[in-house]
């Protein structure tokens, strides 16, 4: 249990910097668009809600191709920036399942985590990515805007 409350405090402090989500509220993030031709009406928001030890995480998008199959990860802050998250290109730390955007372009989708694997570092954005072509982003939510 003091392993479990120490990471909790941790994760409190360094990546979220308020109790909102311990309050069960959830903390959100706003998606930008990439600069790039994908999806150009693309965009969204994430909403991550602590429960235990565990984060869940709710994508909800529009603006997608309808019917278009995606793919969403969070990535940990990379060695391209230690400024712009998105651009950091950094490796995945948890997978969201694969989802589909519906006939008018909108989707939703969830993931529930061990907090460990987006705590600090480990969780400095998300990622919406093609399934058909992944190095096609058409937009990304930052999390954490500095490396450290
Ligand atoms: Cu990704």
């Amino acid at each position: 249990m003091i392993v479990q409350k120490s990471v909790l405090g941790l994760f409190t402090a360094t990546l979220l910097g308020s109790c909102s989500m311990m309050m069960g509220q959830g903390t959100t993030y706003n998606f930008k668009h990439n600069p790039n031709a994908a999806d150009p009406a693309a965009m969204g928001r994430a909403v991550a809600t602590m429960d235990g030890s565990m984060v869940s995480t709710t994508l909800s998008l529009s603006g997608l191709t309808p019917g278009k199959a995606y793919i969403a990860h969070y990535h940990a802050f990379g060695p391209a920036s230690s400024t712009d998250p998105c651009a950091s290109s950094g490796p995945v730390t948890l997978g969201f399942p694969n989802f589909s955007a519906d006939a008018n372009g909108n989707a939703s989708v969830t993931v529930k985590g061990d907090m460990t694997k987006i705590m600090g570092d480990m969780g400095a954005y998300i990622n919406v990515h093609y399934a058909s072509d992944p190095s096609v982003v058409p937009i990304c939510a930052p999390v954490k805007m500095t490396k450290g």
